[in-house]
């Protein structure tokens, strides 16, 4: 292998199988016929050379595509748009005053990044994305994208996150946004502000989806558009009339969340998914493939994955250049020259494109020679050309039976002069001097609308909008209406309402497990259960595993509520004889994702926003192995929290020592920590089925109910079988909250402690509380804690209201109060990390230990892992004997005797450093 610098792959002989080697396995009927075939095709390769080979292969494959004869499409085409000329439907719209509107929006776009930045230096905003795509969003805003009026459910449109001035400049044009708000690009703080990207969290009635967090709105929306489908399949809403556009920047395909599902869409057949993915060749620090050709790669994923695929890489000036091809030479040249190449010619000029592009080929030098420099300059690439984006748009909406991509080539920075234009700075670039606004006026002929003198010295650039009784106005207004309404804009409307379940659904939680030992995780599935057979309210819940249902005891729902198949149960199943088979059905309920916890989280956030995306409430619930949670898909979680999903999460198999046998991968002591950094989570922690069914009642009502909130719920459920007790009187307020006394000090007993637990450390803390009445005289409280996330919340705003109204009577915050009658030290356990319970480390009123699971965890049985991280009862007594000593309210004996009696080994290793 020669790996000197500079020395190509190409010139290395790889060994890799080709596709058609199968071939020899295949009997010839006729050796004879198949020579003579053979022999016609060496013979034109050697009279008429490859490219007519090339054409003649082709011929002959499409006659064999029309035939129906089953042979493969190639996954490659030349490099050329994939609608001929003679194929692109008539343009309706009146392309000189939309170009004029596209004018006007580019220069807004520009002038409002470049304030934003005059007003504060540094605070960014793009001006090149957009100004690559702006014909590639306006022919969507003038023709295609459907909007909410008049009842209509509207298409979904994911925007590329940092395209958002272009979004914003239109919505100017359209009045929805005045001046004012275009000087608050990205100062949001003092109301009246533009969010830098699409943030439903912070423009709720203006974003939908947020992007900007690559790789994150492609995932979504293909999961989106598999949502509509359950929902249509369901019949609990007709998704017939909406598509998910989504529009993704050719640097952004490398994240795995962009084409990680691609072949989901195929396999479902989602024709209401259309992709626009913007080649500009470019991302931040450089080309995207220099290289290569990204059009190409991706034509090929796409393809392979049975999408179709529309390459719009060629404007309306290159058509006759291409009829005039016969030789197939300028093919060639297209083909041939590398992206890098691509991008160079653009930050050049005309007389560079001749001598570099044309200049490759004689024959295609010689197609330009009567052509000026700036003719030759003047050539255009697909994505700019609003004829070819028309042409593709137009029919991605009316192919059916698979999902659609456009892979439009463009320039990056287009129109925003030499500076710019096709530079590797130029995704950084975001200002422009008087001096390039000056050129950028000219480049979009905006001499009227602009005045010469707004422009002079250092003056302020002006916006530009047209009048209301304008041309323009009235032709973007007016096709906006045909589409019904201005876009984007979210608008939480009921279409359908929802019925929230009455108290008999949580009945059986409630009641306990009688003698019967039970785990949270499978008193979660029979509420679920009993949630689906609520009527009018079950329909709406959404049931999401990824691949764990049966680790979860959810096998058992599986013929009730059937397994989301659009297709339906194409074969008899294995274990069809079983109660607990395997049942798949086109109207299915539970959605089996497979094993991706990302497309999960995607589908969720799809259920969890249809409130607000189709006015459709539904509830959704994703259960997953909380170790590959909020770890796993933290980013997705976040851009749910951002686009305001209400649902709830369920970590399965929680804690560090309760799930014993997996290991350091799988046990999960951590997430809570996690989720307790998205503000939009609510996190718990339950011990007892009670209380999960407790905080599950009060979400549904907090987030569906008369005054909803857009929060979502994280409880743990473990897979550890005990006593469920029945609920008792008055504990709901405390367990939202996030605690209550669970139990007083047992009595006869002299010393005060007491104990917090949370789920499954709940068995230590109640066999420590006997050990220590029985053996030491010691009286502990068992107080359950919920919620850290929520008493820390709450303390940290009584805190803060404190600290500003000095004057008046400090407050105390509720975990305050409710343990200022301990009277002596305060015990956590728990089988997540210390810092769980540390969140609420300064407001407890007494000596606060914690004993937590640090450190990675590792498989044993569950007495010797809990042992091993000191989370056992002996450690839970000891803890307690000890603070008791440090306050001089027992003697050190006390704690030698613990040690003994639960062979306690002061020098073991702490859990946190083994490594
Ligand atoms: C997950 C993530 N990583 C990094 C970034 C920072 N970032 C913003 S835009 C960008 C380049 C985007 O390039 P491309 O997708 O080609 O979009 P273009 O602007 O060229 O249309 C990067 C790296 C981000 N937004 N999200
Ligand atoms: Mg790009």
């Amino acid at each position: 292998m020669n790996n000197s610098p500079g020395h190509h792959p190409d010139q290395e002989e790889f060994r890799r199988v080709l596709p058609d080697e199968f071939i020899h396995q295949l009997y010839d009927q006729d050796p004879t016929e198949t020579s003579e075939w053979l022999e016609s095709l060496d013979d034109v390769v050697a009279r008429h050379g490859p490219t007519r080979a090339r054409y003649l292969l082709a011929k002959l494959l499409e006659r064999a595509h029309q035939a129906n004869i089953g042979v493969p499409h190639s996954i490659t085409t030349p490099y050329v748009n994939t609608i001929p000329p003679e194929d692109e439907p008539e343009f309706p719209g009146d392309g000189d005053l939309e170009r004029r509107i596209r004018r006007f929006i580019r220069w807004n776009a520009a002038v409002m990044v470049v304030k934003a930045n005059h007003q504060e230096k540094g605070i960014g905003g793009h001006l090149s994305t957009f100004a690559s795509s702006a014909t590639l969003y306006e022919v969507g805003f003038n023709h295609f994208f459907r909007g909410k009026d008049n009842g209509n459910p509207g298409d979904h449109i994911y925007f590329q996150g940092h395209a958002v001035p272009g979004i914003y400049a239109r919505a100017f044009l359209e009045r929805r946004l005045d001046e004012a708000h275009l000087d608050n690009f990205r100062f949001e703080i003092g109301g009246n502000g533009l969010s830098s990207y699409p943030h439903p969290r912070l423009m709720p009635d203006f974003w939908e989806y947020p992007t900007v967090s690559m790789g994150l709105g492609p995932i979504n929306s293909i999961y989106h558009a598999r949502f509509n489908r359950y929902l249509h399949n369901r019949t609990l809403d007709d998704t017939s009339e909406s598509k998910v556009w989504c529009f993704v920047g050719d640097g952004e395909v490398d994240e795995p969340e962009t084409l990680g599902s691609i072949s989901l869409a195929s396999r479902e057949k989602l024709d209401n998914l259309i992709w626009v993915i913007n080649c500009n060749l470019q991302r931040l620090d450089g080309p995207v493939r220099g290289n290569g050709k990204i059009i190409q790669e991706l034509e090929a994923v796409f393809r392979g994955a049975g999408w179709n695929v529309l390459k719009v890489i060629w404007g309306s000036g290159w058509d006759p250049l291409l009829a005039a091809d016969h030789e197939g030479a300028l093919v060639q040249v297209m083909t041939d020259t590398v992206d890098g190449e691509y991008q160079r010619y653009k930050a050049e000029n005309g007389a560079y494109v001749r001598e570099h592009f044309f200049g490759k080929d004689p024959r295609t030098l010689a197609m330009v020679e009567d052509w000026t420099d700036d003719q030759i300059w003047a050539l255009r690439r697909g994505g700019l050309d609003y004829r070819k984006v028309y042409a593709a748009y137009k029919v991605a909406t009316e192919l059916s039976g698979a999902p659609t991509v456009i892979l439009a080539k463009t320039i990056k920075g287009w129109t925003l002069g030499p500076d710019v234009e096709g530079r590797n700075a130029t995704h950084q670039i975001k200002e422009l001097t008087n001096a390039q606004l000056r050129e950028l006026r000219e480049r979009l002929y905006l001499h009227e609308e602009i005045p010469e003198e707004s422009l002079a010295g250092d003056r302020e650039p002006p916006y530009f909008r047209p009048a209301e009784d304008s041309p323009e106005f009235q032709y973007l207004m007016e096709h906006r209406k045909v589409l019904h309404g201005l876009l984007p804009s979210r608008v939480v409307r009921v279409r359908s309402p929802l019925t929230l379940p009455g108290p008999e659904a949580f009945a059986e939680v409630y009641a306990g497990s009688g003698k019967a030992e039970a785990s949270t995780t499978t008193a979660f599935t029979r509420l679920l259960r009993n949630l689906c057979r609520v009527p009018d309210f079950g329909p709406r819940v959404v049931p999401i595993v990824p691949d764990e249902a049966r680790t979860f005891g959810m096998d058992s729902l599986f013929r009730e509520l059937k397994i989301y198949a659009p297709h339906g149960q194409l074969y008899e199943p294995v274990d069809a004889k079983l109660l607990l088979s395997y049942v798949e059905a086109a109207n299915g309920q539970i959605l089996e994702e497979g094993i991706t916890e990302a497309g999960s989280m995607a589908m969720w956030t799809a259920a969890a926003t249809s409130y607000a995306n189709r006015g459709v409430a539904m509830v959704p619930f994703f259960i997953f192995y909380s170790m590959f949670g909020f770890q796993r898909v933290g980013d997705l979680a976040w851009a749910a929290g951002d686009a305001r999903a209400r649902g709830f999460l369920l970590g399965a198999t929680a804690g560090r020592t309760t799930l014993a046998g997996e290991g350091l991968q799988h046990q999960d002591g951590h997430s809570h920590i996690l989720a307790a950094t998205n503000p939009a989570t609510e996190a718990y922690d339950p011990s007892f089925a009670y209380e999960m069914g407790t905080i599950i009642e009060h979400g549904i009502r907090r987030m569906y109910g008369d005054d909803p909130e857009d929060v979502f719920f994280y409880l743990t459920l473990y897979n550890e079988n005990h006593v469920q007790p029945p609920r008792p009187e008055g504990v709901e307020a405390g367990i939202i909250s996030g605690l209550y006394r669970w139990t007083q000090a047992p009595a006869g007993t002299l010393l005060r402690a007491a104990i917090l637990f949370s789920g499954t450390a709940n068995l230590a803390a109640r066999a420590a509380q006997s050990d220590l009445a029985e053996h030491y005289g010691v009286g502990a409280e068992l107080w359950s804690v919920t919620s850290y996330q929520k008493l820390r919340d709450e303390a940290a705003a009584i805190e803060r209201w404190n600290r500003l109204h000095p004057r008046e009577e400090a407050k105390v915050p509720f975990v305050s109060r409710e343990l200022r009658g301990v009277g002596g030290p305060v015990v956590a356990v728990t089988d997540f990390m210390k810092l769980v319970p540390d969140q609420i480390g300064r407001w407890v009123p007494a000596k606060f230990i914690i004993l937590g699971t640090d450190g990675f965890g590792r498989s044993d049985g569950r007495a010797r892992l809990r042992r091993f991280f000191e989370i056992d009862a002996g450690h839970v007594v000891l803890a307690v004997l000890s603070a008791l000593v440090r306050e001089g309210k027992l003697g050190p004996q006390a704690v030698a005797d613990a040690i003994s009696r639960y062979g306690i080994d002061p020098e073991a290793p702490n859990s946190r450093f083994v490594h």
